[in-house]
Order: structure tokens, then sequence, then C-alpha cells
């Protein structure tokens, strides 16, 4: 189940991290409002990075004038007590790690990361070799990812996430010298879902100097780390880092590779040409391979979509040499039957792609072709290019029907049949973003009324006949739970759901079982011993036809598909194709952002 979220958390981005946040293209539309809303936001980002270069001059006034106490002491005469001078605490300040930098000129590079996000500490482990090497050269900085609300910080991976960046942000300010920090982020990484219970000995295996270590620990346990933390997020908001890793180096986004040379080269770029490191010179040239895009131009799907995937590898393997090729040609089939492809869009990988190096976080996503050849990349490929294409006018499999007709069509989203005032979400129950959908349905439905016709789906996978879910076995139960609610009590099924959505994770959904929602416990649990779990099967078949995989996802009218979690978004929505409901004149009354963490789980 981890492995399957993993390739689907990489999926849902194509680009290798661990995205709260919708990508913004995918938005309904661009509001003319986005125009100034983008001005505000470039002014308030300027005016953070000015504050950002003020904190960073005073923290390197506050090193310097650390190293300057510190060669005082080192150059006390020597009969002031010799042997109680602690020599390496004494002398570390004066060093530099790694290559010296003459020119005093420093690489800015920023991660924005959260510090459970696999994707996050893939990339700390990657700059940390480089840091130690010529860190003398970089002005680096992490920044974490989370919401803030009021005094709430929280975040994609939970509490321990948030808890996990304070402390590492604490270690960051309180052991920034020669990035001694590393040492305890290193160690920490190693087993990411122990952040932050591991910080502690992971500084003691360190060799933190114990004042250092109460600093941190002050820091992390009080308002101190709290306030760096808020600082964070609100830093990361602003330069618009809502997936983890966004980097940017010398300024500008980074979307290079993340391997250790990826990033030498990266900030040898950035420095002037006669002032390099020397480490620059010592880059070895990237490894080439072969690869081919085999894709099929009919299919008009966002999953057959390949230009950002293709994007991302190209950025990640400098030496790939990619070609494309599409259905129509011979070649493309003569693979496809030969290499034993089923599904289009894939990308096929030459063998030499396993020395590239960054390989090792591509590797568990690849299979075997048939003939051993090549190295599959197969992603979200749905697409059977021997079957009907559903909106092309043409029969494409002989059969005699075109299109919808074709009984293979059925399911897809052109062939359903427009439905006026009908409202489906999809949702995975314990996603806490399809939670917030629903939540933000309460207000919809009092607004609307009757006149909307909802549908709740569910949204998961079926393996060896049963039925699985992203956020495991509970979700899978609760899907049912929720499913039967809605079954067995049409009318009162949303209070259930907004009860147990108070506590989604909780296995006590008996106590939201009750005459006050109106769902009757022994009926759910009848339901779910007996049809529930193939009611389940079944639902998960029309995500699944549709091809949608994110928590959650709206579609109004049965045809027009729409992302959201706040009650004015999807009011919106709706009157954008039903604009004579009671409702659309009271679009103003709902909800709208309110800055919560919008996204999906997919
Ligand atoms: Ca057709």
């Amino acid at each position: 189940m981890k492995v399957k979220f993993m390739v689907l958390a990489v999926l849902g981005m194509f680009a290798f991290g661990c995205q709260p946040k919708e990508q913004p293209k995918e938005e309904p539309k661009a509001a003319q409002g986005e125009a100034e809303k983008a001005k505000a936001e470039a002014e308030k980002v300027k005016a953070e990075a000015e504050k950002i270069k003020a904190e960073a001059e005073k923290m390197k006034a506050e090193a310097e004038a650390a190293k300057a106490k510190a060669e005082a002491e080192a150059a006390k005469p020597a009969e002031t007590k010799p042997e109680e001078v602690k020599k390496e605490e004494v002398a570390a300040p004066a060093e530099v790690l790694g290559e010296p930098n003459p020119t005093g000129k420093k690489v800015e590079l920023v991660f924005h990361v959260m510090s459970q996000c696999p994707f996050g500490t893939q990339v700390m482990n990657g700059i940390s070799p480089v840091l130690r090497k010529m860190g003398a050269w970089i002005d680096f900085r992490l920044e974490f990812i989370g919401n803030v609300d009021g005094d709430n910080l929280t975040s994609m991976h939970g509490d321990a996430e948030v808890k996990g960046d304070i402390v590492e942000l604490c270690l960051q300010k309180h052991l920034y010298e020669n990035f001694k920090y590393f040492d305890v982020l290193d160690c920490m990484n190693k087993d990411m879902r122990a952040i932050p219970g591991n910080w502690e000995q992971c500084a003691k295996d360190a060799k933190i100097a114990d004042d250092k270590f109460a600093l941190v620990k002050t820091c992390y346990e009080g308002q101190e780390g709290k306030d760096l933390c808020k600082t964070s997020f609100q830093k990361s908001e602003q330069v618009g880092a809502r997936g983890s890793p966004t980097m940017f180096l010398g300024g500008k986004p980074y979307r290079g590779g993340r391997g250790e040379n990826d990033y030498v080269r990266g900030l040898c770029d950035e420095m002037a040409q006669d002032a390099k490191a020397k480490a620059c010179a010592d880059i070895p040239p990237p490894i080439e391979f072969e690869a081919i895009v085999l894709a099929d131009k009919r299919c008009t799907d966002r999953t057959c979509d390949t230009s950002r995937l293709t994007m991302s590898f190209q950025s990640m393997f400098p030496g790939m040499k990619l070609r494309s090729l599409d259905w129509e040609q011979e070649e493309a089939k003569t693979l496809f039957d030969a290499e034993g492809i089923t599904f289009l869009p894939v990308i096929l990988f030459g063998p030499e792609v396993a020395k590239a190096e960054g390989y090792e976080r591509l590797g568990r996503f690849l299979t075997d072709s048939k003939s051993g050849k090549y190295k599959v990349f197969a992603g979200r490929a749905s697409h059977d290019p021997k079957s009907e294409i559903c909106d092309n006018k043409i029969d494409d499999t002989g059969d005699g029907v075109i299109d919808c007709d074709d009984a293979t069509c059925k399911q897809k989203m052109v062939c359903r049949e427009e439905v006026a005032g009908k409202l489906e979400l999809f949702v995975m129950s314990q996603c806490p973003f399809g939670v917030k959908g629903l939540n933000a349905m309460e207000q919809v439905l009092a607004t609307f009324g009757a006149d909307l016709k909802f549908e709740v789906h569910y949204i998961g996978d079926i393996q060896d006949g049963k039925p699985t879910a992203m956020h495991g076995q509970g979700e899978v139960d609760e899907n049912i739970r929720e499913l039967c609610a809605i079954k067995k009590f049409p009318e009162t099924y949303m209070k259930y759901i907004l009860c147990r959505n108070k506590d989604i994770r909780s296995e006590n959904w008996q106590a939201c079982a009750t005459a006050e929602t109106g769902v009757d416990a022994a009926a759910i649990e009848a339901c779910f011993k007996g049809e529930g779990t193939q009611m389940l099967i079944d639902d998960y078949a029309v995500a699944k036809g549709l091809g949608i995989g994110a928590s959650p996802t709206w579609i109004a009218n049965g045809r027009y598909q729409f992302s959201g979690i706040d009650s004015k978004t999807i009011g919106q929505n709706i009157c954008q194709h039903n604009s004579a409901l009671a409702g659309c004149a009271k679009l103003d009354t709902l909800a709208g952002d309110t800055g919560a963490p919008a996204g999906s789980c997919n």
C-alpha cells in the first residue's frame, strides 16, 4: 500500500514530490482578479525577500560575532588552564567546511520541503554531501511547507510532520554554522517515519555540544520553534511552494536532477566564469541513454498527456535522448506488441538508464519489457489503443458501432448524459481534503436544497477481488459504511458523514450512528457484513471508468469535472451550468477559500 501510494503520489504531480495543492493550471478557471492577486503576491514576495535578506545578514553577523568570540577564546594565553579548554568546540567555528571560498560570493539555494515527505528527505540527502564539499560557496536554507490558520499549524502528513518541521528549523537556526545541522538531519532522514522523535538521539550521535543541544530543545519545545515554523510556512506560501520539494537556485525555480553531481552542476552554472569553485571542474558528464515515449494522440484524456512527465524526466536526466512515437506509426504498433504493452502512454528506457544518476528514485516505478530490451514506465496509463475511441466519429474497432454506441465507451465522460442539477463528489473517506470537500457540502446543500441531485462516490482499487484504499483498511471499512448509510438512509446520511468527519480516523463509528443522525448502527453493521463490500467494488468502478483518482473531484451535471474544497467554489461551479437554480442568487453567502489547505489525495 505504501508503494502504491508512492506511485500514485508521483504520478499525481508528474514531478516527484508531495503535493497537497492542486496545480494552479488545473483550477477550473482563471478569474479576472487572479492577475491582481498575483501582482499583490509578487509585492509580498519581494518584501519577504528583503526581510529574508536582512535576516540572513543578521545571521551572518551573529555567526561572525560567534567566530570572533571563539577566536578570542582560542587566543587566550596557555596559562588559563589549558586542560579545561574544550579544544574541538573552540576550534570548530574557525574551520571551513570543504573547499574555502576566497570570492566571498555565495549562490543562494532554498529547498521548500515537508519533513515527512520522502521526496523532501531525498533532496536533503542529495544536497548534504554538496554542502560538505563546497558549503562555503552556498547560501543554503531549508523552508517548510504547511498551512497557517491563526496560530494553528498543519501539514500534509499530520501533526508529527509539523513537529518535525519545527525541530528541523530549530536545528537549522542553532546549528547553521558549517551546516552542522545536516549531521543531525542526515541521521533523522534515515528513518523518516521516526521524525520528530529521533532528533535527540541523532543530535547525540552527531556529538552536538550540550549548550547547542539545550538551545535546540528549548526552541523545539517552546514558542521560538512555533514562530520559526509559522514564518517558514508563510515564506513557502509566498513563493508559491506547494509541493515538496520546491527548489530555488539563484532565485530561480530549480527543476534539475536531484543527485549530488546535479546540484554541483547547477550551482557551478550560477557562479561567475572567473570565480568558480574548484569542485566545478570535476563533475562527470551525465550518462546518456535512449528513451521512447509511446503515445496515442487520438486519446485526449489528461492521462494521455505526457508533456509534463517527459519534461520532468528530461530535467532529471540531462543525458536522456528522448524520441516520440505515435500509435499511427507502424513502429509504435510493433513495439507495443513486441514489448507486451497493454495501455498507453508509456515511456521505454534503454538499459543504460540504470547507470544514470538519480535512477534509484525511478527504478522502482519501472518494469522490464517483454523482450527485456527496455525498462517500462507505465505510470497512469489506461488508454487501450486497440479499443474504440469514443469521440472521433469513426468505428475504430470495426464492430459496426461508433463512439458512444460502443459498449466500451459507455462509462467515459464524453458519453455521459448531461443531467441538470446533478452534482457528483468522488472522495476517499479518510483523505483530509475529501473530508473538507464533504464538510463544505453542508452549506451547499443547505443553500441549494432539493434542487441539487447530490451523489457521493468513492475512490480506490481492487486487488485480488477485494477493495483497497490509499489510507488503508480503516478507509475501506469507512467507505463501505458510508455507502451503506447512503443506501439505507438517503435522507440523513450526510449527518452521519459530517459527524464522522469530526474524527474520521476514529474506529468508533457507532458514535455517529444515532437517533440524532438518523442512521441506525445495526442496519449499517448488517449492510457492512452483507452487500457492503460488493457495493464498494461497484462504486469504485464509477471513478475508474472516468479516470478519476484525486480526492475530492467533482462533476457538475454529469459532464463537467472540477476541483475545490470550499462551498463557494462548489456553488460557483454548480451555477456555471445551472444558473437558474434559486441557490445561485445566494452564492455570496457561501464560505469561500479560507486559506485552508486546498488540494487532493491522489
Ligand atoms: Ca470512435
